[in-house]
């Protein structure tokens, strides 16, 4: 054999050991299959769960990482990310899949950093919240997919505008005196939510929840609560003012761990809009009444941001790895500010 040739062979082989993740998009057979080939290379720190059903009879599957997967250990936080909400914006889903492979193969190399985020945290992968719309999205492919394709479920329904609205709470308490979290739930929820919608909402009830993201796309920015402003009007009337919450340094300074450790997320031009320090208060940007965000920080005091990763909602596969490289660190420094500050006293 040619040395030429060796020499090539051998880098293929190298490159293969160092990048065996394949970047493509998932289809919901494919999305299923990678999350338990996950949970077969990792056994012991893995678990698949199901949180529900979609429309169509999708599971919602979740995959988790722990050092004790299924049980909530004292003072172990638990975080969430939450992809595909919008069927047709898809990086969020391909992005919580590589970073599903990844934490286990660093796992698996034992990857101090990655260690320590196991033992000390417990986290929660929803790739696909609405894997219905997603289907309808991926049929059209990355080229023809129109703006609003597949965004919504299978019955039409916008699942970012589809839980209940306790900012109207949150306002009218702060006037004239009340709770301003833990707000309650409506009595006839269930009836008024979506499946998809429902799942969540019993499974943020059934896990003390403390840091979480929402991914999206369409622009690329860091957006934090709240997303409804006072003056809520509509997106077509251009109505938008400053909305903080109560815990506003806290949540700027969560959306700029993201924004900073994303590869260009922080330089604040990007798909024509300008954010400083790639990000946004939600209402600043556009008020928006009955999302996720808002009703996870009032229903349950879980910080969730929403962000949206990249100007075009379906990318095209080829671009799939930069966009990995670009979030990779990101995603973990997210992850990594819920490590447990424990008192002195406690530490062994
Ligand atoms: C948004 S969610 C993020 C923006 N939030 C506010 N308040 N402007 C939505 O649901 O409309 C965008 C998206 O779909 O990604
Ligand atoms: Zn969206």
């Amino acid at each position: 054999m040619s040395d030429l040739l060796s020499v090539f062979l051998r880098l293929l082989l190298l490159f293969k050991l160092v990048a065996p993740v394949t970047f493509r998009h998932h289809r919901y057979d494919d999305l299923v299959r990678t999350l338990y080939k996950v949970r077969n290379q990792c056994p012991d720190v893995t678990r698949v769960y199901s949180i529900g059903r979609s429309v169509r009879g999708r599971q919602l599957y979740v995959l988790e990482f722990s050092d004790s997967p299924g049980t909530h250990e004292p003072l172990e936080p638990e975080f969430k990310y939450v992809g595909n909400m919008h069927g047709n914006e898809v990086l969020g889903r391909e992005l919580l899949l590589q970073l599903a492979e990844f934490l286990c193969e660093e796992f698996r190399n034992q990857n101090p950093r990655i260690l320590r985020l196991i033992h000390d945290t417990r986290i929660h992968i929803l790739p696909s919240m609405n894997p219905d719309g997603y289907e309808v999205a991926a049929a059209q492919g990355p080229y023809m997919s129109g703006y609003l394709v597949g965004r919504n479920n299978a019955n039409g329904v916008d699942l970012n505008r589809n839980f209940p609205d306790l900012n109207t709470y949150f306002y009218y308490n702060e006037k004239y005196g009340g709770p301003n979290h833990h707000l309650p739930l409506p009595d006839n929820w269930k009836s008024q939510v979506e499946p998809e919608t429902r799942a969540v909402i019993q499974w943020i009830r059934s896990f003390n929840f403390v840091l979480s993201a929402n991914l999206h796309g369409g622009a690329v920015v860091a957006n934090y609560p709240y997303d409804k402003s006072l003056e809520h009007r509509s997106r077509s009337s251009h109505h938008s003012s400053n909305s903080p919450t109560p815990d506003d340094k806290l949540f700027q300074k969560l959306a700029k761990v993201y924004s900073y450790a994303h590869g260009w997320m922080y330089q604040g031009w990007n798909c024509g809009d300008y954010f400083p320090d790639g990000i946004t208060n939600g209402a600043s940007w556009y008020s928006l009444s009955k999302g996720m965000q808002d009703f996870n920080y009032l229903h349950t005091n879980c910080f969730e941001i929403t962000l949206e990763l990249s100007c075009n909602k379906f990318p095209r596969q080829e671009e799939l790895q930069r966009e990995w490289l670009g979030n990779r660190e990101a995603l973990i420094q997210f992850l990594e500010q819920v490590k447990p500050h424990f008192p002195t006293f406690l530490v062994i």
